[in-house]
């Protein structure tokens, strides 16, 4: 055996380094070094790197006092490392144990050899591969420029007596393209290069922002200015014609990617000079096999004539966008949404409105809305609606997605929202968007969400696009103290947070009297002469027909409990917003009474006498009523442990029990003055916790701080 040294630099990556050097010791070829080179972490993960290097003898480890960058830290790596081979590593990054053993023992007398790179969130989709199959070796000899594509010396065995001979580096001017001064000779020096395609190499991905950003999510001016250095440096560093060629297809293609975008939203001044030097440093014969646009921009380019770039740069962005906006009839909206109607002159005084997307005329912009209107408050609404409603007050109803939905939103100063927006909706300058959000949270939201098991995306798409739609939210609305901590952290929100208790709580507390409530009973036709049950349960991530569309399996059993309670009370049955199942209530008609599709659950909240909910954030606000409420919680287990994961420790904290049976319902309803006295210690504290801000008035506090 020889020895294999393996380079790793660190900056500040305490959440994965720990897992990273765990995969290193795992190897299976065993005659490794690892040296660890800290690039000037903080004090943490210096202490963290001192107590990993004391778990195996193998692992040395050394310092950089400041922070020099991954470039400085891999050459530093190379001059201590003794091994015959050298190996990159990041420290976020995983290697199964068998890529080394399979890079080895192919690599024979060349001296370079590369495996296959996955990129991944280290979500559940994630497949590590223990076992080689062995299978899969390439040589590639002209092809051998590939690995130069990668832009990164990481997942390749390169022999220690070849770096030093052909005296490859890593350039520690730049910083995303480090690696490219290093491969680039690496490859020009090998006339062949194996690689193996079951060795694998997990690279992470990574969301911004986590505390550090990663090299590749750095902003774009410094992105490009980084990449012209290395363009510039590989121009001038070599003559091969192969390489020239090379890097000049890659520099277009990375002027079509990334600067064209760049200048999208940047004016064409910025970098015009450095990326005109580039520009025409490329070979002319290699530019004319692009299409007309491209040939025209370049020319403006490389004659540095500002101007003129600049006049053709803007005629081309609306020339992609239409050639793109003209394919669908909702691209086309969002083409007339971003380049007419947010160039229209922005109304001051319109507000856009949307409850669960448009669903539902409810919840906390229900009542925002209500109070602006009763207060004749000077302002135009307009109400994002699927199906025609009749509404107080005189707003301007207008359905998901259609081109007036596009036309309102681009102009309007204000949006209120309950959830999500679509992200192509950018906010243009000036306007407000109000974020309701539509419940304190008890399942795990957004960016704290292990795994996201929904329809139609996946964790990390799921968790970018959050990331991305609610940087757009200026203010926040938070029920309770609880609730403003979890959702800094979770939606990493921070910006104002307005903590006046829930807008749609307001009713609990302004109607809750006996008038009002047989009032309503009467408006939604429910028995006067009976007690009332509410049962609103929530969804289950894993049952669905498709996207947005949810299974719902009722294992409350109705017959067992029209035998014990009908005499007293009546049931409605509110199932979630999300799901679309129908139940057939035949045999039941005069005891269960179907709301799923009643807008407002608060009118429900205030005429029953008992709530039965799950995992569901209503019993948050029903708390406000001090009513009693029972938990049917038949999948406990699985929802929490599997599913969600729970912000609290529902069996400590809830006010009411948890039942698992609908005979055990059914007895907590007989029984339910023993169980509220036995509860009422609980739900006290509860109710302190959760519900002290609202009182009331949080419609209007609202208002007057956003709409001033
Ligand atoms: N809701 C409803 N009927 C139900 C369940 C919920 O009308 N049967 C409404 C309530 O206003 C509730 C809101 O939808 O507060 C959110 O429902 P949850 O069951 O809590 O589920 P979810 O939509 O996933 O939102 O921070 C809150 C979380 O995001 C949960």
């Amino acid at each position: 055996m020889s020895k294999i040294s393996i380079i790793v630099p660190v900056y500040n990556t305490e959440e994965f380094v720990e897992l990273c050097i765990e995969s290193l010791l795992k190897q299976t070829y065993r005659d490794i070094e690892i040296v660890l080179v800290n690039d000037g972490s903080s004090k943490n993960c210096k202490v963290l790197l001192e107590n990993i290097a004391k778990r195996d003898k193998r692992i040395k480890l050394f310092h950089l006092n400041e922070q020099s960058g991954v470039g400085a830290a891999r050459n530093l790596g190379i001059t201590k490392a003794t091994g015959e081979w050298l190996y990159f590593v990041d420290s976020d990054d995983y290697v199964p144990e068998k890529t080394l053993e399979i890079l080895q023992s192919n690599i024979k007398e060349k001296s370079l050899i590369v495996g296959r790179i996955r990129n991944t969130y280290f979500d559940n989709s994630t497949t590590v591969i223990l076992e080689g199959v062995y299978a899969v070796k390439k040589y590639w000899n002209e092809k051998r420029y590939h690995v130069i594509k990668r832009l990164t010396a990481v997942n390749m065995l390169i022999r220690r007596d070849f770096v030093t001979q052909h005296q490859l580096f890593f350039s520690e001017k730049v910083a995303v393209y480090a690696d490219v001064s290093f491969i680039f000779p690496a490859v020009l020096y090998s006339n062949q290069i194996a690689y193996m395609k079951d060795a694998i190499y997990f690279h992470r991905k990574r969301l911004e922002p986590s505390s550090q950003p990663p090299l590749m999510q750095r902003n774009e001016a410094e992105v490009i200015k980084d990449y012209l250095l290395m363009y510039n440096e590989v121009k001038n560093n070599y003559d091969e014609e192969e390489l020239q060629n090379f890097i000049d297809v890659h520099f277009l293609n990375f002027y079509r990617k990334k600067i064209i975008t760049f200048y999208k939203h940047h004016d064409e001044s910025q970098l015009f000079e450095e990326v005109s030097t580039a520009m025409g440093r490329v070979a002319p014969e290699l530019i004319k096999k692009y299409n007309w646009i491209l040939k025209r921009e370049t020319k403006a380019l490389v004659q540095r004539n500002l101007d003129k770039y600049r006049r053709i740069s803007k005629r081309h962005h609306f020339l992609r966008d239409l050639r793109r906006g003209i394919s669908t009839k909702r691209r086309f909206n969002i083409f007339l949404y971003r380049r007419f109607f947010s160039q229209m002159k922005m109304s001051e005084r319109l507000v856009v409105f949307e409850s669960f997307a448009g669903k539902s005329y409810s919840d906390n912009p229900k009542y925002i809305y209500e109070y602006m209107t009763k207060q004749n408050m000077n302002f135009k609404f307009v109400w994002i609606l699927n199906g025609k409603k009749k509404l107080p007050g005189s707003a301007i109803q207008v359905k998901r997605f259609s081109i007036r939905y596009f036309y309102y939103f681009a102009r309007a100063k204000y949006w209120v929202s309950n959830s999500r927006l679509p992200k192509y909706l950018d906010k243009r300058e000036g306007a407000f968007y109000l974020q309701t959000w539509h419940g304190t949270p008890l399942k795990r939201l957004a960016q704290d969400m292990d795994a996201v098991y929904m329809p139609g995306t996946n964790t990390q798409r799921y968790k970018r696009n959050f990331y991305e739609q609610s940087r757009r939210w200026d203010y926040l609305i938070s029920p309770n103290p609880y609730s403003t901590k979890v959702f800094r952290q979770a939606f990493l929100f921070n910006k104002e947070m307005l903590e006046h208790g829930y807008p749609r709580n307001d009713i609990l507390y302004q109607k809750n009297n006996q008038k009002d409530i047989m009032k309503l009973k009467r408006k939604l036709k429910i028995p006067v002469d009976k007690k009332v049950i509410l049962y609103a349960p929530t969804w289950r991530d894993d049952e669905f027909y498709g996207k947005g569309a949810y299974k719902f399996n009722l294992k409350l059993e109705l017959d067992t409990l029209q035998q014990h309670i009908s005499k007293d009370y009546v049931i409605i049955l509110r199932l979630h917003y999300l799901i679309a199942e129908h139940i057939d209530l035949t045999g039941y008609e005069d005891f269960v009474f179907e709301f799923t599709s009643h807008d407002d659950i608060a009118e429900l909240y205030l005429i029953s006498d008992i709530l039965i909910t799950d995992y569901s954030s209503v019993f948050f606000d029903y708390a406000n009523l001090k009513r009693p409420i029972l938990f049917f919680t038949y999948d406990l287990e699985k929802y929490r442990d599997t599913l969600r994961g729970f912000y609290i420790d529902m069996e400590k904290e809830i006010p009411g029990p948890l039942l698992m049976t609908t005979d055990e319902v059914v007895e907590a309803i007989l029984n339910i003055d023993t169980l509220s006295e036995k509860y009422e210690e609980k739900y006290k504290q509860f109710h302190d916790k959760y519900c002290m801000w609202d009182d009331g008035n949080a419609a209007e506090k609202t208002v007057q701080h956003v709409f001033k």
